[in-house]
């Protein structure tokens, strides 16, 4: 994430990946203020085992744009809702690449759906994360069925 500001929301995803016992790396890095370790970070991911990188930022949210300009990981972005505009400007500046890098943009603020994304992603090759999120699902959609109102 771009800011400790981002935590709050980015703390949805964290619970998500915990939940399906899914290892992660936690780092603020600001495209802006650190541009060189953002590079530097992002352009080793793939080497470290890093298989999907999801970036949160607010305002001209250029984290996720920037990263994937650094790799050829999928990238996942999170606008988040910072002080002004309700987000749209993170959403714009997150979701409107430039063909040929690609950024696979969440809601505004939606962390939890941008970790099931990466598990998505990684159930392509890894099987138990695919039960688990068929077994997410199951329980999501028994949930629905037996709500009383
Ligand atoms: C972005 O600027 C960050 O992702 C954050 O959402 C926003 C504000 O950052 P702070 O000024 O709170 O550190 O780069």
């Amino acid at each position: 994430m771009g800011s400790t500001s981002d935590l709050e929301i980015m703390s949805a995803a964290f619970a998500v990946l915990d939940q399906f016992g899914v290892p992660y790396e936690k780092r603020v890095i600001s495209a802006h203020r650190a541009p060189s370790l953002l590079a530097e970070w992002a352009g080793s991911a793939r080497d470290r085992g890093v298989s999907v990188i999801i970036a949160g930022a607010g305002g001209a949210a250029h984290l996720a744009g920037v990263t994937a300009a650094y790799t050829t990981l999928p990238v996942i972005g999170v606008p988040i809702n910072g002080k002004a505009f309700g987000g749209m400007d993170a959403l714009l500046s997150t979701v409107q690449m430039p063909s040929g890098i690609p950024v696979a943009t969440v809601a505004v603020n939606g962390a939890k759906n941008a970790a099931l994304l990466a598990l998505s992603i990684l159930s392509v090759t890894d099987a138990s994360v695919a039960e688990k999120l068929a077994d997410f699902r199951r329980k999501q959609t028994e949930a629905i069925v037996n709500t009383e109102i």
